[in-house]
């Protein structure tokens, strides 16, 4: 096993992958930016190399600056979190050049999922149900009007996407040919200037689907394990919000079937390491489709961890190091349920990052509860990076005590001196469509009414909250949030806290 494994990232996913590393006895380096220079991550490390200012174009994503700070500690090995240079094939193949072992997939894998198109193409050689869709010709569409005589061919409604694209980034749903047109041109133009490659393909549209993802590792020995389904239908602007799993409307056999795709799906392009195969999924026909795969650890890995009773990170290090998965698919038997809420630095209103110091912080715990964060109470939320602060997971053995302890977390939690969005967790989690399981990926903007602040004490609460965020204050005064759950026992807890 290595002995130093250098974390080239920050935040809350810099902190989980050194835990692990401490427990297996492997020395954790950690990077950091001149405003990280206090950061958890930073202070939990053996040792911490600086490398640049704030911008991560200046940083984080600096290729040369990651492997000199790993040559100069005696890092054997990379780990890159998710985010900056995590899904970048060029730094995989140079982490190898340097004799560094990248952990992640091989840069072929990465390079092959990456392209929307060639990941297609791949899916359908190894009989993977993707979206029925048309290409034009190996770059895509040469014009407009060539994609709207495939598109009457399919049928409209279609979605055209970008191939260098994913997560929604010049993607174009059309519903009437009048428009058809223009909005091929605006696809292309925003693929052009965000990934510079404006190749665009069209797949027919799957209406109210449910995003339904499953884990996957594989190892250099010809192994391939799947760990089951989350759900991340619950998203904001292609942003996820909360993710849970198992799948609440998914039957056993089509979750069987789900995972035995998603292994022929990694298998197919030689995937190494931990990846994540992302389906639609169509609960009326309970048809699933192949959507993308992403060549990294996820954000929102801990509920698998929770459910499957395994460490993913851990996995990701002995693979890496070439050590065989002692799994068998058949041990994998995952127990009761787990619901992630992602906690950020907001205005639970209006939607925007809310950057500031943490004056106060208290964490929820107590059975079944996780919080993955990367910061404490003084430090600052910079508006240089994802405005994410902590990923607050609760496990139970079903998923109405899930939904009731996340109820139970969410009450406990307090953030002091910036907006967070806890207040508008709280209500998704009362929600009846979510209390029963019945939501797709537009749950959030048809249930915006739902889900704003109503009631009187909602209002004040965040009011209150907006004018403390903003508010100077003295060291001795402590503004919390001040949001407050429907019982407003947040709102005294808080006001508990600042005593
Ligand atoms: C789709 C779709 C419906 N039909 N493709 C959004 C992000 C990108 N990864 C793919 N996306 C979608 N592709 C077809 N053919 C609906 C979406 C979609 C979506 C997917 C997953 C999670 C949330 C979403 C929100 C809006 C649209």
């Amino acid at each position: 096993m290595f002995k130093r494994v250098l974390i080239a990232n920050r935040g809350e996913i810099a902190v989980r992958v050194m835990r692990t590393c401490r427990e297996m006895g492997i020395s954790p380096i950690a990077v950091f930016s001149e405003p990280d220079a206090k950061a958890l991550h930073v202070r939990l490390a053996d040792q911490a190399v600086p490398i640049g200012s704030a911008p991560a174009r200046e940083s984080y994503l600096v290729i040369d600056k990651i492997l000199a700070a790993a040559k100069e500690t005696g890092a054997e090995a990379i780990h890159p979190g998710y985010g900056f240079l995590s899904e970048n094939a060029e730094f995989a193949e140079a982490c190898s050049a340097a004799g560094i072992v990248f952990i992640g997939p091989p840069a072929a894998a990465i390079r092959a999922m990456g392209d929307k198109m060639v990941a297609r193409h791949h899916m359908q050689a190894a009989k993977v149900p993707v979206v029925p869709g048309i290409h034009g010709g190996e770059r895509g569409f040469a014009n407009g009007e060539q994609a709207l005589v495939a598109a009457s061919k399919i049928g409209l409604p279609v979605m055209l996407k970008a191939s260098a694209g994913g997560g929604g980034k010049g993607m174009r749903l059309v519903r009437e040919e009048s428009n058809f047109v223009a909005a091929f041109d605006a696809a292309r133009r925003e693929a052009m200037s965000a990934f510079g490659d404006d190749a665009v393909y069209l797949e027919k549209l799957v209406e109210n689907p449910r995003h339904v993802e499953v884990q996957v590792m594989a190892d250099n020995h010809g192994n391939a394990l799947h760990f089951f389904e989350r759900d991340c239908s619950i998203q904001r602007r292609h942003q996820k919000v909360i993710e849970e799993t198992p799948c609440p409307v998914l039957d056993d056999t089509t979750r069987r079937k789900m995972g035995e795709v998603a292994v022929r799906a990694a298998k197919a392009v030689n995937y190494i390491g931990a990846g994540t195969v992302e389906y639609l999924y169509d609960v009326k026909t309970k048809q699933f489709f192949f959507l993308e795969m992403n060549t990294r650890l996820q954000v929102e890995h801990p509920i698998t961890e929770l459910c499957c009773g395994v460490d993913l990170v851990r996995l990701q290090l002995e693979v890496a190091a070439g050590q065989a998965l002692s799994l068998r698919q058949e041990a994998i038997a995952p127990r009761g349920a787990a619901i992630e809420c992602r906690i950020y630095a907001e205005d639970p209103i209006r939607f925007l990052p809310s950057p500031g110091t943490i004056s106060a912080l208290r964490v929820p715990s107590g059975p079944g509860v996780r919080d993955d964060s990367g910061v404490y109470a003084g430090n600052e939320i910079s508006s240089h990076y994802d405005p994410m602060i902590s990923k607050l997971s609760v496990w139970a053995p079903t998923r109405k005590h899930a939904v009731q302890r996340m109820r139970r977390a969410l009450g406990e939690y307090v953030v002091g001196g910036i907006q967070t969005n806890l207040s508008f967790h709280r209500r998704v989690l009362t929600h009846p469509g979510f209390c029963d399981g019945e939501y797709d990926t537009g749950f959030i903007d048809s249930q915006a009414q739902a889900l704003s602040p109503t009631t009187k004490e909602d209002l004040l609460a965040v009011a209150v909250a907006g004018i403390d965020a903003q508010r100077p204050r003295s060291s001795t005064q402590n503004p919390v949030d001040g949001e407050s759950s429907c019982s407003g026992s947040a709102w005294r807890d808080a006001a508990h806290w600042r005593r």
